[in-house]
């Protein structure tokens, strides 16, 4: 088993794809004098790192210059490299660290890690450190902070104490309460995956262009027009969203050749694995295909091509909002209905969520334990690992 105590190790603790910046952790009891072998500074090595400096320099491999660098002290024996987020360049950092004898591991593997070395072992402050990393927004990074200053740590210290005295019903619908708030602060954490579905010619690539900003999507009076599915991040008031531009469900196509058949498949599959469905519907129709199975599935009813005329089906649907998806007219109120539905409008920031699938799980066993014991258990475990 790893152990920084005895191991020095090293992670990438940013994404790996192509970003301006990336940052190497190094940790472990080898960190400062490998560092010091490979870290230079106005031509000469430099062995010098004070706790809560940070050192402008180069790393150097020999002679060779692989980039320029600041080198994070944040602790006797923790480092951050944070040097440039190209890829081949992050490789090559690693292989020096590598002929070094650092061993590489993953960001998770370093997250136990850094946990285990505590004293206080405090695995929710590790957590939050490579979570907050992750996040694709700045709202998503401070509520994941903000589990650190008073949500889920001090929810979970709270009942630690107060547990004796507390009704296990009255824990069970603490943690029930987090786990529903939890699902919503992943939205804003992680993203939502949003798929637009809907009979063919209803507008839904016009409204996924309108959407995205650009012409991405091939847009005809021609059915079946969209075959493969397109996808594209975009930004609404709070979160991102992933929408995906789809076939839309036409029963007449599922038998009509091969590659329609596929693409509805498709098209069906993502409708069922998608935080909202977009369904997209055009003055004419009087009936609406419920695409997936799933009855909690949220959906909204997007009543397009509001410029031609109000929708005979209007008044059957529970969520609608109008919109001309050619003329842009409608699209702000449509992208604060999908924040509504999804639940995101009225999310409450000081809201104590679980923020990683552990902590999911540990919340989960809290909400249907039945003895204090066992509750006493997970808690201490969400606590500390
Ligand atoms: N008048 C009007 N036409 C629209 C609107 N949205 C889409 N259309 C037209 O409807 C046709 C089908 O659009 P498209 O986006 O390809 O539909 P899809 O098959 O659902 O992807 C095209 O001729 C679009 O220009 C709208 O809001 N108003
Ligand atoms: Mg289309």
């Amino acid at each position: 088993m790893l152990s920084a105590k005895s191991q020095t190790v090293a992670a990438v603790v940013t994404g790996k794809a192509v970003a301006a910046v990336s940052v190497i952790h190094l940790t472990g009891p080898a960190a400062k004098e490998i560092l010091g072998q490979i870290f230079s500074r106005g031509g000469s090595k430099s062995s010098s790192f004070e706790v809560g400096e940070i050192l402008h320099g180069h790393i150097i491999d020999a002679d060779r210059i692989i980039d320029d660098c600041l080198i994070g002290c944040e602790g006797d024996e923790q480092f951050g490299i944070n040097c440039h987020g190209n890829p081949l360049i992050v490789e090559d950092i690693l292989e020096l660290l590598k002929s070094k004898g650092v061993q590489i591991i993953e960001p998770d593997e370093l997250l136990m890690l850094l946990a285990q070395s505590k004293d206080d072992s405090d695995l929710i402050s590790a957590e939050v450190e490579i979570a907050a990393i992750g996040t694709v927004t700045i709202v998503g990074a401070k509520i994941i902070k903000h589990q650190l200053k008073m949500g889920l740590r001090q929810t979970g210290r709270w009942w630690l104490e107060n547990l004796e005295s507390m009704d296990i019903d009255d824990v069970a619908a603490g943690a029930e309460k987090i786990i529903a708030d939890s699902a919503i602060a992943s939205l804003i954490i992680n993203g939502a995956k949003a798929v637009l579905t809907g009979k063919p010619n209803s507008g839904k690539s016009t409204l996924f262009n309108r959407l995205c900003g650009r012409q991405k999507a091939i847009v005809t009076d021609i059915a079946g027009t969209t075959r493969d599915w397109l996808s594209a991040k975009i930004k609404l008031k709070t979160i991102t969203v992933e929408l995906f531009d789809t076939a839309g469900i036409e029963k007449s196509l599922v038998a009509a050749n091969e590659v329609d058949a596929q693409s509805q498949q498709r098209a069906k599959e993502l409708s069922c694995d998608c935080d909202i469905i977009l369904n997209v519907i055009a003055p004419g129709e009087t009936s609406v295909d419920r695409l997936c199975g799933s009855a909690d599935k949220k959906i909204l009813f997007v009543l397009n091509k509001s410029d031609l005329g109000k929708c005979k089906a209007a008044g059957s649907f529970e969520d609608t909002v109008s919109v001309s998806a050619k003329d842009g007219h409608g699209i702000d109120k449509l992208v604060s209905a999908i924040e509504v539905v999804l639940g995101v409008a009225d999310y409450d920031f000081k809201a104590t969520v679980c923020f990683t699938e552990r902590q999911m799980k540990l919340m989960a066993k809290i909400a249907v334990a039945r003895s204090k014991k066992e509750i006493r258990q997970f808690i201490t475990e969400l606590l500390t690992g």
